[in-house]
Parts: structure tokens; sequence; C-alpha cells
């Protein structure tokens, strides 16, 4: 045995031939898995503190005190006028689709979670996937232009990786054909376009707070907007449609957050500062753990816009000897589980195949890049040398090749 298997589940092995490697025999680096999307936890006693008050006021869900001072804390720190908390980032963004009156088809990335496309798909709309720009990951606006048909009710662009969506070419374009424009920002909690928080462009964005993102509410979203009548009638659909006692307007649905994610919400709120700054040092370390590594590429926020670094994106060139799916396989065999966010698109998975075979036809740049990419673990409790070690693994095994 090459080293004390007590540090196994803390720092990990020397690697630096392939003999190392888990994946030729070697000992597991890691004991315990390393994952991608490992929930950051604000201040654990505001936040225990805050359910003895839920248990003492009696008052869980439906719209109850916690919510609604998150949906005004919320509003005020991205600068809208409305934050409409929801159960989840997909209920809210079908309540969204649903207020909007989207209908018929509706241009969306392949490129994305597949809650963005099933979000429409669950109610009788049609996602229509366009390319995106191989170099932003996100939608491009000449591939959006391509897909519209006299069917088109509306773009969803998506805020991929926290990086802004091309926001005004979208708008152009929306509002020369017609279109409502919204957002998925599902990543995009405390990321800026042209200065400005993400949250206030379109006619609305919705925010997804699971577990797994740069700020939780353990399960949660938002959609928020400074529509007044949008706002409102999205209020009225996340409560079953009800206006008042006993008088339903809407075919609504259950899209209410609970007031104990609220608490979460509210003390995670606390620390997100504290959480984008550690992203930030651990995406440096990566960066610097794979200085020299050719052919594999972090990719980088920069400084100009705000992004919280929560998605470590490695994209590997297609010079590279090595596949993705090789570098995972010898990341995984370490306990380190990298993942594959977000092969094959969403025009591979079920019912889209099934539905549209031909799709990717349009969408070179969008298969070319899920073969490429692959998301690296964070999270607040990742140290800089478990990063090193996870350098060191792609660097044996990228130059083994
Ligand atoms: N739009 C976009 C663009 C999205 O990315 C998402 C969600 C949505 C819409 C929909 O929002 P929500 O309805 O989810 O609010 C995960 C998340 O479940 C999903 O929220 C997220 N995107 C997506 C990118 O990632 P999976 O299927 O990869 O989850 P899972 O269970 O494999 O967990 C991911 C990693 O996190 C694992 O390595 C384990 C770790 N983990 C997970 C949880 C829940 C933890 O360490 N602790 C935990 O509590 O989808």
């Amino acid at each position: 045995m090459k080293i004390q298997s007590d540090l196994l589940s803390k720092v990990g092995k020397k690697i630096q031939n392939m003999e190392d490697l888990a994946i030729n025999g070697a000992q597991p680096a890691f004991k315990q898995a390393m994952h991608v999307g490992r929930p950051n936890i604000g201040n654990r006693d505001a936040f225990l503190a805050s359910v003895g008050r839920i248990l003492d006021n009696q008052w869980l869900t439906n719209n109850g005190p916690l919510v609604q001072e998150f949906e005004h804390r919320i509003a005020s720190f991205l600068g809208v006028k409305h934050c409409v908390a929801m159960c989840n980032g997909t209920i809210a963004l079908e309540i969204a689709i649903r207020a909007l009156g989207l209908s018929g088809e509706v241009i969306v990335p392949s490129w994305t979670f597949v809650a963005t496309a099933h979000a429409l798909h669950w109610q009788g709309i049609t996602p229509v996937f366009a390319d995106i720009d191989p170099v932003t990951h996100n939608l491009d606006p000449e591939a959006v232009r391509r897909m519209i048909t006299p069917r088109t009710s509306g773009i969803i662009g998506v805020h991929l990786w926290g990086r802004a969506a091309p926001v005004d070419e979208l708008q152009a374009i929306a509002n020369e054909f017609g279109l409502k424009l919204m957002f998925d920002a599902a990543h995009a909690f405390g990321s800026s376009y042209n200065g400005q928080f993400i949250g206030g462009f379109g006619a609305c964005e919705v925010f997804s707070f699971h577990a797994t993102k740069s700020f939780n509410t353990m399960e949660g979203g938002a959609v928020v907007t400074n529509d007044d009548e949008l706002a409102e009638t999205m209020r009225l659909m996340r409560n079953f449609g009800f206006n008042g006692y006993d008088n339903v307007i809407y075919p609504g649905t259950n899209g209410k957050m609970i007031e104990v994610c609220a608490a979460m919400g509210l003390a995670n709120l606390e620390g997100f500062e504290e959480t984008i700054a550690a992203n930030m040092r651990h995406h440096e370390a990566y960066k610097q753990a794979l200085v020299g590594v050719p052919n594999v590429t972090l990719l980088d926020y920069g400084m100009v816009e705000s992004n919280s670094h929560h998605y470590v994106v490695l994209e590997v060139g297609a010079d590279c000897k090595t596949s993705r799916d090789e570098i995972i396989a010898a990341l995984h065999a370490e306990n380190i589980l990298a993942r594959k966010y977000f092969w094959p698109g969403c025009h591979m998975m079920q019912p889209y195949r099934g539905l549209f075979p031909h799709a990717g036809l349009m969408l070179p740049n969008t298969i070319e890049l899920a073969e490429r990419v692959l998301v690296l673990p964070s999270g607040a409790n990742i140290s800089a040398d478990q990063i090193q070690v996870v350098g060191d693994v792609i660097r044996v095994i990228v130059y083994s090749s």
C-alpha cells in the first residue's frame, strides 16, 4: 500500500503515473465520493432558530411569513419588482410558461437540463431545439431565427453555467417576430448581464434553488419579473388559481414554497458572498492544478460580469487523444464523481428523441460539445489539496495518450 488509508478520505494519494490510477488497479484517491453540486449550507444556527419559530408559529406553508420575507429579500437583492417563490425550478418554469400564455412551439436550447424542455412538453407545448454558440454554450441567435415557424409563440433562453444568454439579440428577435421571451436562470443567481443582475430581463426569469445550486432552499425556485400583472397571475396560479376564499379563476397548480425552504434560503442569503468567494478560490485552484495540461480548457467566467463560479466546467479539445468519457472513467474510479452535464442534449432524451428523430441535423454544435464537456466537483467543503488530486488524475490520463 502506497499511503496510509486514513489519508485517503481527506487528501487522496500522489498521482504521477498511470500505475497510480485506480483504473489501473491502484487504490482510489478518495474513500468518500467527491460530488458535483454539494449543497452550500449557510448559517446553520440561524436556520435552526427559524425552524423553531416555524414550529411555534404553526404556520408551515401557504404564503407564510418567512416565504414573504424571502420573496422581499430576493427581489431587493436582484433589483426587481416581484419575486414569486415556488416549490422548485421546474414548477416555476411551468407556471411562468402558462402565465405568459405560451403555446404551439417554443424555441429552447437542447444543451440544457431536461427540465427546460419538459416544462413545455408537460403542458402540450412543443420544445423546438435551436443550436448553441460553441464558445458561449448559450443559444445562437441566428440558430434561433432559423427555427421560427408560424406556430412559434416564444423563446426560452437559458443562462447556462450562469453565463448570460445573448439577452439583447434574443429580445430583438422576439420583438421582430412578436414572440414572448423568458429566461431559464436556474444557474444564474448572482450573475450579471451588462452589470445588472440577471432577473430583470425578458418578460420574466426563472431561478432554481435546488440543493445543488450555488444558492439553495433545499428544493425551491422562483419567477422574478418587473411585470405587475404577470406576477399577480403567477401568484394565483401557484395556489390552485384561488383568488380569495372559494373563488378559483385559473387552472392553477400547487407551486408553493414551504416555510422551511424559505428559512434555508434566508440563512443562505446571508452567506452568499462567502459562497461565491469560496467558489472563486476553488476555480482558481482548478486552474492552477490544470496548468500545462494540453487540450483541456477550464471554462473561464472572466471578471467583467459577476458569476457565482458554481460550475467548474472542463472542455476537452477536439485534438485531445483522451476522450471526455475516458477522463470521466478515470475520475470515477478515484471516487471523483465528475458529471457529463448536459450530455447527450435534450433532443436525445425521451420523449424528444422519439418525437423529433432528426432534430440533431440542426444541432451540430450541441452534438459536438455534448461529447467534450464535463463538470468537476465543487462545493464549500472541497479543499485545494483535493482539487490538486483531481488535476493530477486529469494530467496523467491526458498525457498517457
Ligand atoms: N433548468 C436548468 C437549466 C436546470 O439546471 C435545472 C435543474 C432546472 C431547470 C430545474 O430546477 P429544479 O426543478 O431542479 O429546481 C441536478 C438537480 O437535481 C437539478 O436541480 C439541476 N438542474 C441539475 C443540473 O442537477 P441531477 O439529476 O444531476 O441530480 P443528482 O441527484 O445526480 O445530484 C447531483 C449531484 O449533487 C450528485 O453528485 C449528488 C450531489 N448532491 C445532491 C443532492 C440533492 C448532494 O451532494 N447533496 C444533495 O442533497 O440533477
